[in-house]
């Protein structure tokens, strides 16, 4: 079964790849033109129903299997902040290592050098027949300093509950076992298996 991703971010292409390898994962790029799509909506399902709709549409085929992952951190520290704005949290078009800067920062102005804090991923899936969403979490604890360059995005300075280094610290597998990605992909698996 082939599974078209509605994402440009190159992290998560690489991570679904590895936590699917019983599908034919290809990012819709490879397909078509990428585009802009706004994601507007105020929860992680919302934004991610939005982006694999959109790329169910361009792609204009039936029998295609769109699956679109919406994700972020949220620091308790920052009252769950940046949450669905974590890709744009250093501004509309900030790279990964801006945005990475802004929120050791803000954490560190917050008075303290760690917080808990929980990674969210909400996978949506759009076929010709259904739309469904699903979620997974990953706890542990933001730190306002970035360790490792391991993983992508804020990895470098979120230790998982139970471990003492960072995902820019910790081997790839720790990460594949844990994830927020890793548990929605769980979930979403069963639904592919009814399709
Ligand atoms: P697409 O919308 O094209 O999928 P995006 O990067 O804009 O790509 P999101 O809107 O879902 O994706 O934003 C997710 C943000 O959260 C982005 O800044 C990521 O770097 C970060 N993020 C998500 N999952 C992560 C993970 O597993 N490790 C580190 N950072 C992560």
């Amino acid at each position: 079964m082939k599974l078209v991703l509605a994402t440009s971010n190159k992290g998560k292409v690489r991570e679904i790849q590895e936590l699917c390898p019983e599908y034919k994962v290809v990012p819709y790029s490879e397909l078509i033109e990428e585009f802009e799509i706004i994601e507007d909506a105020q929860t992680f399902k919302e934004n991610a129903l939005i982006k694999a709709r959109a790329v169910y549409k361009a792609l204009d085929d039936a029998s295609s299997i769109v699956i679109a992952d919406d994700s972020g951190i949220s620091v308790d520290v920052l009252d769950g902040a940046p949450g669905i704005y974590s890709a744009r949290y250093a501004g509309e078009g900030a790279s990964d290592k801006e945005n990475l800067q802004i929120l050791m920062e803000n954490i560190k102005k917050a008075g303290v050098s760690h917080s808990p804090a929980h990674y969210t991923a909400a996978i949506a899936i759009v076929t010709k027949d259904i739309e469904r969403s699903v979620h997974g979490w990953m706890y542990g604890t933001a730190l306002s300093e970035a360790r490792g360059d391991g993983g992508f995005g804020y990895d470098p300075m979120f230790i998982p509950l139970g471990y003492s280094k960072t995902l820019g610290e910790l081997d790839n597998e720790i990460k594949k076992k844990l994830s927020h990605r890793s548990k929605a992909l769980y979930l979403m698996k069963k639904i592919l298996k009814t399709l």
